[in-house]
């Protein structure tokens, strides 16, 4: 049971659901340019159809309406607001504020994602995140989103799953702008990055009446197998945050999350990295450490763990036909909704709103007219279920599912569907998932 001022909500991103990209003057983003690349995208598509909401927002509220979420998660679009001389764009704003006037009409509160990675090309091509003056930039973009949308909103998320930025847009290049970062650049570029979140934290304080902002990050987490071994969930903790110099460091949660909540990189950060470390000043470390208000993180599925004879970790491999989504990294495992808030309530002493958490699913219409996802629905009572758990040892504030329609899933294209709402990207037709149906009731109930 969920209490009354539980937030439930729905989650989206510009470049994922608008369409549109040609409309009043937007500029090109870094994920236009990657999709135009043969062999990036799985199926060759872009985000120029979609669900078209850049049009159709009042019709996007309206489905948010009969949901009855409490809030909606958004992204804005830098393209769309802020011009290639890096003025404001008035055409642009206005969509971001009629689509935040008909939600305020629906009693729905925005919650504003400002970076959801779609930087715009011309600032890409001035250096991207290794330009020391992208801060700058995303400083005086949050204050032209924040000053347009003042009365409006007040929610803000600075930056999603900086973890992707790095690790898929610039390790594995999987992701746009696909440029391989060396350690050196890495390190500088995630120095950036955070100095983008804290400049946009002290801006928006500024700006904005009774404001909340973080950071949301993405994790899996540890699990332990056993869950009554507590000596094996400390170790699952630990490992959780663990920094170490291999492939998969710009994944970690520690190395953003340490300088935001605790005002500093993790110790092991300046002796792994001593080599390639960029220039950090206390100033830095300040405006980075600005307070925020919420541990927001983004948590789809982990990776179960136990203790070998020697008592040291070791991870469970998933049998063959696990339960899992359809796609490769989505293993049904519901107590990441426990662990991974669990871990970081502890580390880090904030209430934890989980940002996004959803199913991939191979979504047809069937033969009387409707989209049946018994697996979607499955996967989003099992986890509420441990968030519900463990929201009766910590502070849990909220749970927003990703997503209320079916999008561009980035490398994937549209083969991957996640929505509560199925999108016919033939007709632009939308249809309500039996998901959809089943949130609206949790919703209405604040009950599994
Ligand atoms: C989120 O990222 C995005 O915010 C959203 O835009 C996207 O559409 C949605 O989720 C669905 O993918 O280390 O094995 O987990 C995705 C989260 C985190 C999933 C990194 C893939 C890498 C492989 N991603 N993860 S693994």
């Amino acid at each position: 049971m969920f209490n009354n001022d539980f937030i439930f909500g729905c989650s989206t991103a510009s470049y994922q659901i608008e369409g549109y990209l040609d409309s009043d003057n937007r500029c090109e983003s870094i994920w236009d340019k990657f999709t135009k690349i043969p062999g990036k995208i799985d199926d060759n598509s872009d985000g120029s159809i979609v669900c078209g909401s850049y049009k159709k927002y009042k019709e996007d509220v309206k489905l948010l309406k009969e949901l009855k979420v409490n809030s909606y998660r958004f992204s804005i679009a830098w393209t769309r607001v802020i011009t290639e001389d890096n003025k404001p764009n008035l055409k642009g704003l206005a969509y971001y504020k009629n689509l935040c006037k008909e939600l305020k009409n629906a009693n729905i509160k925005p919650l504003i994602t400002l970076y959801h990675w779609d930087m715009p090309q011309w600032l890409e091509d001035k250096g991207g995140f290794l330009n020391d003056e992208i801060s700058n930039y995303f400083e005086y973009y949050t204050d032209v989103v924040t000053k347009a949308l003042d009365g409006l909103c007040s929610d803000y998320i600075t930056i999603n799953e900086p973890q992707c930025i790095m690790q898929l847009g610039h390790r594995v290049g999987a992701h746009a702008p696909g440029t391989i970062y060396t350690d050196k650049e890495m390190l500088h570029a995630i120095h950036n990055l955070l100095l983008c979140h804290g400049k946009a934290v002290r801006i928006i304080r500024k700006n904005v009446k009774n404001s909340t902002v973080s950071i949301a990050p993405c994790s899996r987490p540890m699990i332990p197998k056993d869950r009554d071994n507590a000596f094996l969930e400390k170790k699952c903790c630990e490992k959780y945050f663990e920094l170490k110099r291999d492939y998969e460091y710009p994944n970690t949660v520690s190395i953003y999350m340490d300088p935001v909540f605790l005002g500093d990189y993790p110790k092991e950060y300046y002796e792994i990295f001593s080599d390639v470390l960029p220039k950090i000043t206390k100033e830095d470390l300040f405006i980075i450490s600005q307070p925020v208000d919420y541990i927001y993180q983004n948590f789809y599925s982990g990776n179960y763990y136990s203790l070998n004879d020697k008592g040291e970790l070791v991870k469970e491999e998933f049998y063959k036909g696990y339960p899992e989504g359809n796609i490769s990294w989505l293993q049904v495992v519901p107590e990441a909704l426990y662990y991974g808030p669990k871990y970081l309530y502890d580390r880090y002493k904030k209430p934890v709103i989980i940002t996004e958490n959803g199913f991939c699913n191979n979504d047809v219409i069937s033969l009387d007219g409707k989209v049946h996802d018994p697996e979607r629905i499955d996967y989003i009572r099992r986890y509420l279920l441990e968030l519900d758990a463990v929201s009766k040892i910590i502070d849990v504030k909220g749970y927003y599912v990703w997503s209320l329609f079916d999008n561009f899933e980035w490398n994937n294209g549209l083969s991957k569907r996640f929505g509560l709402i199925y999108v016919d990207y033939q007709t632009g037709r939308r249809i309500k998932k039996d998901s959809f149906f089943e949130y609206k009731k949790i919703i209405k109930n604040k009950k599994i």
